[in-house]
């Protein structure tokens, strides 16, 4: 067996009043910190801090409120020598994060919400995540239309890829995630889960975020068709991070932090990993 990288684990710090799982929790700088050194003590390598909700039919926010929301935030993680991603799709937004010490921009949109967003990461020669996304939350499963989901997901991250080399970013700074749950119905997000060593043939890092999300919900749903509330969806979205782990992921973005370790040990202890 050969050797295999060690994923990473990202752990989830929304900093809003209404994302989906965690909304409302942390809305001042010292309960998100609190929260964010405790997912460094159970094992996160990166802590992705975001501001603004991208839940499907979220309204949106403008930059400055995204700004205050995030900045010091980003500040206060970073001065604990955490490696910090901001989940943006704005490059305001970004280039503040980075001047405070973000190391990785996360953009839902894959650089394509902002125009200014790829000047934005080869200025300032940080790492970037481009997930795969078809629209803003508002209107996305309209666009949740597919044939091959594997191979448009691929094409399109190919071609955001692209965008971002043209604009001067290194290739081995950029990081691909298939956006589950983004203008993507459930039987979507099982194909790329199940066909997610596939993204690999891309040539960049993949980033795999299932945690908590909503098609977990319906299939773990009641007799009556109810979905599993979002806070009973841990061991399924453990079992989620195992397959993207054993599919070559690079990382993993999660909420609970702890449950993803202890994953990832047993995972680890029948992998030669280094
Ligand atoms: N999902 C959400 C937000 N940001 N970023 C990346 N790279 N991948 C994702 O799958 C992703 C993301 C939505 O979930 P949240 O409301 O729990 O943050």
């Amino acid at each position: 067996m050969s050797d295999v990288r060690v994923p990473r684990i990202m752990g989830i710090l929304n900093v809003t009043p209404d994302s989906f799982s965690d909304g409302g929790k942390y809305v001042d700088v010292k309960s998100a910190l609190g929260a964010a050194r405790a997912m460094l003590a159970d094992g996160a390598d990166i802590i992705d801090i975001g501001g603004e909700s991208t839940r499907p039919g979220a309204g949106r926010v403008d930059a400055a409120t995204e700004i205050a929301r995030t900045a010091e935030v980003v500040a206060a993680v970073a001065a604990e020598g955490a490696t910090v991603s901001i989940d943006t799709t704005r490059s305001e937004v970004a280039r503040e994060a980075l001047r405070r010490g973000a190391s990785i921009v996360n953009d839902v949109s894959g650089g394509a919400a902002d125009p200014a967003m790829a000047a934005a990461i080869a200025e300032s020669g940080c790492r970037v995540v481009l997930m795969h996304w078809r629209d803003h939350s508002a209107d996305m499963y309209g666009r949740a239309v597919y044939g091959d989901v594997v191979a448009e997901v691929s094409a399109e991250l190919r071609q955001r890829a692209a965008a971002m080399l043209d604009a001067g970013v290194a290739p081995e700074r950029v990081i691909l995630d298939p956006g589950i749950g983004f203008a993507k119905l459930p039987e979507h997000n099982w194909e790329l889960l199940s066909r997610l060593d596939e993204l690999g043939a891309l040539g960049h890092p993949i980033l795999f975020g299932a945690s908590r999300k909503s098609f977990l919900g319906k299939l773990l749903a009641d007799a009556d068709g109810r979905p599993r509330p979002v806070d009973q969806r841990e061991a399924a979205s453990l079992a989620t991070s195992v397959l993207a782990f054993d599919a070559g992921a690079w990382g993993v973005r999660v909420h609970d932090v702890r449950a993803t370790a202890d994953a990832r040990a047993v995972w680890r202890a029948t992998r030669h990993t280094r």
